[in-house]
């Protein structure tokens, strides 16, 4: 009789699975990456630039965890093309990578506009196209999307983001329709307001953070550590019925007028 107290719960086993994390040298990506390495996935990080992945990647090893290293930019198609073969079958994709470029919509350029769009939204698709190829071979797979509160919600000066984050969600929605007869489950995570480096001015700048922490039922900024939980469960056969949904890791923002 296996010990029930330490043998994984197969629901939320990811032993044997191989999962491709973009933006995880730092952030959310890496709590995410570090979750499902946890939980007994092989992960391959990705980040642009291969210094610091390769940094990120000996301290996961350090942790006893399995990772692999893919340095490439999520919005160059053909480092993607050239890319993914070489990583072997994917079975699980979090299109995480993502960048801000804020600043008042009359004054956004368009290449910051285009940019974000790009890195945001575009390489989502761009992904996903590449890897579904295999996961439909294979009759299964797991697409996680990081899409927003913003991909509900508004504020000034992030206009291009929260339209990329707006049209993640419906990819994520349109992929779980398109992919669903193969047994593909597409998902998005929601974060809310999370200490994160690309969040540290807003964090440090003592209105805002009242701001945030008033408007947060929570009443505190989000752990990056605090959203590996969904990113195992979206990931695991414990979500096999699960497709086109977003789970809102928010501390109850959305909820609150
Ligand atoms: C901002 C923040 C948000 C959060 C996150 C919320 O400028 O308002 O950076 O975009 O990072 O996206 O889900």
């Amino acid at each position: 009789m296996p010990d029930t107290q330490t043998a994984p719960n197969p629901l939320f086993d990811l032993t044997g699975r191989r999962a491709l994390v973009t933006g995880s040298s730092r952030g959310l990506g890496l709590a995410m990456a570090r979750g499902l390495a946890r939980a007994g996935a092989t992960v391959v990080l990705n980040g642009r630039d291969p210094a610091t992945l390769r940094t990120t990647a000996e301290t996961l090893r350090t942790e006893g965890l399995n990772v692999e290293e893919a340095a490439f930019d999520v919005a160059d198609e053909e480092a993607i093309r050239r890319t993914i073969p070489s990583l072997g079958p994917i079975d699980i994709l979090v299109n995480n990578a993502g960048i801000h470029r804020r600043g008042p919509l009359t004054d956004l350029s368009t290449e910051d506009w285009d940019a974000v769009l790009r890195t945001n939204l575009t390489s989502a698709f761009l992904l996903g196209r590449e890897v579904a190829r295999g996961m439909i071979e294979r009759r299964r797979g797991k697409i996680i999307n990081t899409c927003s509160v913003m991909s509900e919600v508004a504020r000034p000066t992030i206009a291009n983001y929260a339209a990329a984050k707006g049209g993640l969600k419906m990819l994520t929605r349109a992929m779980a329709v398109e992919w669903g007869p193969h047994n593909i489950q597409v998902n998005g995570i929601g974060p809310g307001y999370m200490r994160t480096e690309l969040n540290r001015p807003l964090v440090e700048n003592p209105e805002f953070n009242q701001w945030i922490c008033g408007r947060t039922p929570l009443r505190r900024w989000g752990d990056p550590e605090e959203l590996a939980g969904t990113a195992v469960y979206l990931a695991s056969p414990a979500s096999d019925f699960i497709t086109g949904q977003v789970i809102y890791v928010d501390g109850g923002i959305l909820a609150a007028l």
